[in-house]
């Protein structure tokens, strides 16, 4: 197999392990973690299981706790590190108008403190990168300023961006939509794109597959962005209709292998590119554990599926003009049944050659469905 997926690593989300659900209503899951320190476990049994997922993303204040320097070390002794801090300023009322944009400096200032808080948790956890998605925007036309929003944004940013550490950076995700249905304030990558160009050379836009319009091509903005160097990181997870957070590959592979042809094109494969694949996933009736598993092996078969384009004859077919060709070289590589050959690598570098199979069988589940009762809500309404 190609050695670029030896380095492959996809973060998770600490919420994932927990239980959520839609507004209509949420699930429990039996043996869903009571604590922070159970969801990395959990984190930690899907890499131990798969090699492909070293390192925990964290949501604050989600999953608060008084000592993140012990959190790090438990993080440590289960063989995984804590990744990517999340702020969250969409669930106080506070926010009711916004954040990091709102009309009232106390309350911008309450916002900007609030990422300054989790710069002093990324000190104590390790964590290289602030990501940052904002519930900001307006109902209804006429509701706010739209020009006046964004130059708040803008500032506030600013002052956020001048605290981090050098080894920092913050990365800034678009979403046209949700819980704001006029506008958001930061609704596409041109945006987000805009702002960060702004703030400095450690300021990335952060794409998640789920938030664009229907029928936009994502990958195309992934070339792009790859290509001016400010892709910081991807949230995976596949939508059949609105931001629905599933299980990522799920809705449609090929647009996953597509994201995934422009990564390679892109370099970014390369762990010194600096991107980094996240899943923001929920698992609402599916188990969590097993749900994130099948989810680093999608990511997976369709990164092996995209090496595979012969990208010397690509070439020369797009030269060409050969259009049924170039598609055809393209369609060779996505049809391609990658799984044995997985397995047998997998097998040879000490992992089981079928994970999902091999946590039905380890036991591990009905051990955390005895041991835990009273799981915890992912977040939402917790
Ligand atoms: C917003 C979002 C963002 C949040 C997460 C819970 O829809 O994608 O990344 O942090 O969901
Ligand atoms: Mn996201
Ligand atoms: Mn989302």
């Amino acid at each position: 197999m190609e050695p670029a997926l030896a380095s492959q690593a996809i973060e998770l989300p600490s919420w994932a392990f927990g239980n959520s659900g839609t507004r209509f209503k949420v699930f429990g899951t039996p043996g869903t973690p009571r604590t922070v320190q159970e969801k990395i476990a959990d984190a930690a049994t899907v890499h131990r299981f798969t090699g492909l997922a070293p390192t925990v993303a964290l949501h604050i204040p989600w999953d608060h706790v008084d000592d993140y320097t012990a959190l790090r070390r438990h993080a440590e002794d289960h063989g995984v590190a804590l990744g990517t801090i999340n702020s969250n300023t969409f669930q106080d009322d506070v926010y009711k108008f916004g954040s990091l944009t709102h009309v009232d400096p106390a309350v911008r200032q309450q916002a900007v403190d609030h990422h300054l808080a989790c710069i002093d948790v990324m000190d104590a956890t390790g964590s290289r990168d602030l990501k940052i998605w904002l519930a900001d925007g307006t109902n209804y036309p006429g509701q706010g300023d739209l020009r006046g929003r964004q130059d708040r944004l803008a500032e506030s940013l600013a002052t956020i961006y001048d605290r981090l550490g050098p080894e920092q950076r913050l990365v800034l995700e678009y979403k046209f939509f949700e819980p704001a249905f006029y506008h958001t304030d930061v609704p596409d990558w041109g945006t987000s794109l805009v702002q960060v160009t702004a703030l400095g050379e450690r300021a990335m836009v952060c794409l998640d597959t789920g938030h664009h319009a229907p029928g936009t091509n994502i990958e195309f903005i992934v070339m792009q962005l790859l290509r001016v160097g400010r892709l910081g990181s991807f949230d995976f997870n596949s939508r059949f209709y609105a931001d629905d957070d599933l299980i990522v590959g799920a809705a449609d592979p090929f647009q996953l292998f597509r994201i995934l042809v422009e990564v390679i094109r892109g370099g970014a494969m390369d762990p010194a590119s600096g991107v980094a694949f996240m899943l923001d996933q929920c698992h609402n009736v599916e188990l969590k554990i097993p749900g994130q598993i099948r989810s680093v092996l999608n990511v997976q078969e369709m990164t092996a599926k995209a090496l595979l384009v012969d990208t010397d004859a690509l070439a020369e077919a797009q030269a060409a003009g050969d259009v049924l060709g170039a598609n055809g070289i393209l369609m060779d590589a996505f049809w391609t049944d990658v799984r044995p050959e997985l397995a047998r690598w997998r097998e040879s570098r000490g992992l089981p050659a079928d994970p999902m199979r091999a946590y039905a069988e380890s036991g591990y589940q009905q051990q955390i469905e005895a041991e835990r009762v009273g799981g915890q809500q992912a977040g939402w309404g917790a």
